[in-house]
């Protein structure tokens, strides 16, 4: 157990299971319920229609950058490439569709679906991209690799994946069996992970030369906004149920799963699974990793305005507890991992403990306690799930037995 000592919006570390390194740095988070004209937001219609607008525009502008709607892609359309019910022994129906941005398809994503056979109408969803492929997700020989034209856009010298070396990541026989259907495509197919000006994947067909300035869209927002594509495709897929759709996502991709979530409110549940600098840990620690070294390194990530708080994390006008806050009232899971000091798993927690406020305007009890859990002691208090999970920065089984008991209290009927 780690105490801490809260004195007024000041959190100061006093011990460190999970780091040699003390975390000496004080800090103030910004209260999300105060306006920028200094108001104090008292109900759930001003949060609405006040508050919550204006931390968007501010994450928009600052962060993310200004993503386009579903308007920009008129010619989006939807091919089944393949379906058979008798994936995995018969237990679920493997369904992949082609979601095509543009007339000539050049621009898409192959989204792989399993869909429990044991259902009885319309079953709820998680939806995630992936790292490496869907192949690469599952040793299911069913499964369509990238075409060599697809894998050639993606980062020069990425290689085609054996089948299921991410597999581990991707329990898909326990989540069926547990009565969800499951979604993925491979976050490559909307944007390319490296960086190359904008020049490719979705930026090319929307944008095209558009000049380019400090709000612009990046990376994450086009992986948030292939994630939306993806439910809309879903909205139309008789067996999912869309409205029950949660969105998770790991690392990199557990930051865009709280960005879809916060963009789309169309995604029912919400999961960060090791999202780290940028996504659920709090900046102002600056523990792990840092603004300044997460835009160095990933500089396509994010919009170019966001590299000015780089070493400045304390003058960010808001802080990553008010991304989880953006959530609200939908219910909400960060988790953590033991090992990934780099994630910060203290500054994952109390981005959930900061949302809490706003949990409450509409109801709902939230994580308050300011001790941090224990490792391997889940806890859920009202629509917020937390852990850390022993090990290291990954997604394993123990992490989807926790995320599906959760689900289980707002998804299932
Ligand atoms: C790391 C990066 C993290 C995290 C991770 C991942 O290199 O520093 O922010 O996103 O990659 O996506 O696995």
């Amino acid at each position: 157990m780690r105490h801490l000592l809260l004195t007024a919006a000041t959190i100061i570390m006093t011990a460190m299971p999970y780091s040699v390194e003390a975390q000496n740095n004080p800090y103030e988070l910004p209260d999300p319920l105060r306006m920028e004209d200094g108001r104090i937001v008292r109900n759930k219609r001003q949060w609405i229609n006040e508050r919550r607008p204006e931390l968007m525009e501010m994450l928009r502008s600052q962060m993310f950058g200004r993503e386009p709607g579903a308007d920009v892609v008129p010619d989006m359309h939807y091919t089944v490439l393949e379906e058979s019910k008798d994936a995995f022994g018969g237990l679920a129906t493997r369904k992949q569709v082609k979601i095509s941005f543009d007339k000539e398809e050049n621009y898409y994503l192959v989204l792989l679906m399993y869909i429990p056979n044991d259902r009885k109408g319309p079953v709820p969803a998680f939806l995630g991209p992936n790292f490496k492929g869907n192949h690469a997700t599952t040793t299911d020989p069913a499964v369509l690799l990238p075409t060599p034209e697809k894998l050639a856009t993606y980062a020069p010298g990425y290689k085609l994946e054996d089948r299921n070396t991410n597999g581990h990541r991707w329990e898909y026989e326990y989540i069926l069996k547990h009565g969800y259907a499951v979604a993925t495509f491979c976050y490559n197919d909307v944007d390319p992970d490296f960086h190359d000006g904008f020049h490719n994947g979705i930026h090319r067909l929307i944008d095209g030369d558009k000049p380019r300035d400090g709000e612009s869209w990046a990376t994450i927002s086009a992986w948030a906004w292939g994630l939306s594509r993806c439910l809309d495709f879903l909205e139309t897929e008789k067996a999912i149920d869309a409205k029950r759709v949660a969105v998770i996502g790991h690392s990199r991709l557990g930051k865009t799963s709280l960005w879809a979530g916060a963009t789309d409110q169309r995604f029912a549940l919400v999961i960060s699974n090791d999202s780290g600098c940028s996504g659920a840990a709090i900046a102002r620690r600056k523990y792990g990793e840092t603004v300044e070294v997460i835009c160095r390194n990933f500089p396509h990530w994010f919009c170019t305005n966001y590299t000015a708080y780089g070493g400045r994390e304390e003058k960010m006008p808001w802080d990553q507890h008010e991304l989880i806050a953006m959530i609200a009232p939908r219910p909400v899971y960060v988790a953590s991992a033991s090992e990934d000091s780099w994630a910060d798993p203290v500054g994952e927690y109390f981005s959930l403990v900061g949302a809490a406020s706003v949990y409450r305007l509409f109801g709902y009890d939230g994580i308050t306690d300011t001790t941090v859990p224990d490792v391997e002691h889940p806890v859920t208090v009202g629509r917020m799930g937390h852990h850390i999970r022993r090990g290291e920065h990954n997604v394993r089984l123990y992490d989807w037995e926790q995320y599906i008991r959760f689900a289980d209290r707002f998804l299932k009927r």
